[in-house]
């Protein structure tokens, strides 16, 4: 390579080796466009992996895109309110670890979401947008699967133990996998959570799925410090939630509530045993 010399008149004329020419990588990628809802959109998405981005680009053909797009649509008028929290897990992180053995000689997998669900689905006043209260409480759980974004719910979780809802969420994640839930389970939702703490991120800007009129978004477990009531510091179990309610029917101060009372039983898992049917 040339040698170049600064024209600067200096004592000390600098001289420096010109770096070797690279060659330029020659891009052969091709932008793609596929028709959403009828209408045709463009996608410029960045991905490690083009295969599932085409499995699920192709499931746009199949309705559940299009599905998405309306409900999102139908979610933009929402008056979103955000409310977040942080709850210490290490209780039930540990309880877990105990019944993991016991849930598995049963032939189920013991998820955290079995006891988020159950937390969740037991004193929640839900409505919808028409401020019916939902005697049925249904809490869906979003799955990233091969066809997209699916949320199916677990039914009834008010009255079904933490074993039953694990059941339940090993059905539904069954089928979510195999590209095979259906109408019924992904129906009838009242009150979702997201758990996209399980890919990573510590906080979420959820969008509610209408007619329900809040959902939960749940970050990354960390193992944090934390002072106890006594002053010492602790190893704790740190995941943080971000609500997002429907300010047209639900009020900070309702949110707030039922968030620490959601708080109250994972903190607690005791307490969840003793009171949750
Ligand atoms: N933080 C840290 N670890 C977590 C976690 C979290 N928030 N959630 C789950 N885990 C851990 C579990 O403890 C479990 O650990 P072990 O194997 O040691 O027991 C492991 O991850 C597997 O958990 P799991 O069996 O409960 O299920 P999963 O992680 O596969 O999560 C599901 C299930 C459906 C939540 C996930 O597959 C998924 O789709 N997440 C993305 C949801 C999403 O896309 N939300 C955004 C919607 S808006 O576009």
């Amino acid at each position: 390579p040339a040698v170049i010399t600064t024209d600067i008149p200096s004592k000390e004329k600098k001289s420096f080796m010109a770096p070797p020419a690279i060659p330029r990588p020659i891009f052969t990628g091709k932008d793609r466009t596929e028709p959403l809802n009828g209408e045709l959109h463009s996608f410029s998405v960045f991905t490690f992996d083009q295969e599932a981005l085409y499995i699920k680009i192709s499931s746009i053909k199949k309705g559940f895109q299009k599905a998405m797009v309306k409900t999102m649509n139908a979610a933009l008028k929402i008056p979103h309110f955000g409310y977040c929290d942080e709850v210490d897990l290490m209780e039930l992180v540990q309880l877990r670890l105990e019944l993991k053995g016991l849930a598995e000689s049963r032939g189920i997998k013991a998820q955290l979401h079995a006891f988020l669900h159950k937390g969740a689905g037991s004193h929640f006043i839900i409505q919808n947008m028409y401020t019916k209260l939902m005697a049925s409480h249904n809490i869906g759980l979003a799955m990233d699967t091969p066809q997209g974004l699916l949320v199916p719910n677990v039914k009834s979780v008010q009255s079904l133990s933490v074993f039953d809802v694990a059941v339940e969420l090993n059905r539904l994640q069954a089928l979510g996998s195999a590209g095979q839930l259906g109408a019924a389970d992904l129906t009838g939702g009242t009150f979702t959570l997201s758990n996209i703490g399980s890919i990573g991120g510590t906080y979420a800007k959820a969008v509610i799925l209408p007619p329900e009129v809040a959902i939960g978004a749940l970050g990354k477990i960390q193992v944090l410090p934390r002072f106890t009531s006594r002053d010492d510091v602790e190893k704790a179990y740190i995941m943080n939630v971000s609500w997002s309610a429907d300010h047209r029917v639900i009020d900070g101060a309702t949110m707030c509530r039922f968030s620490n009372l959601w708080r109250s039983y994972l903190e607690n898992p005791a307490a969840m045993v003793l009171d949750l049917k």
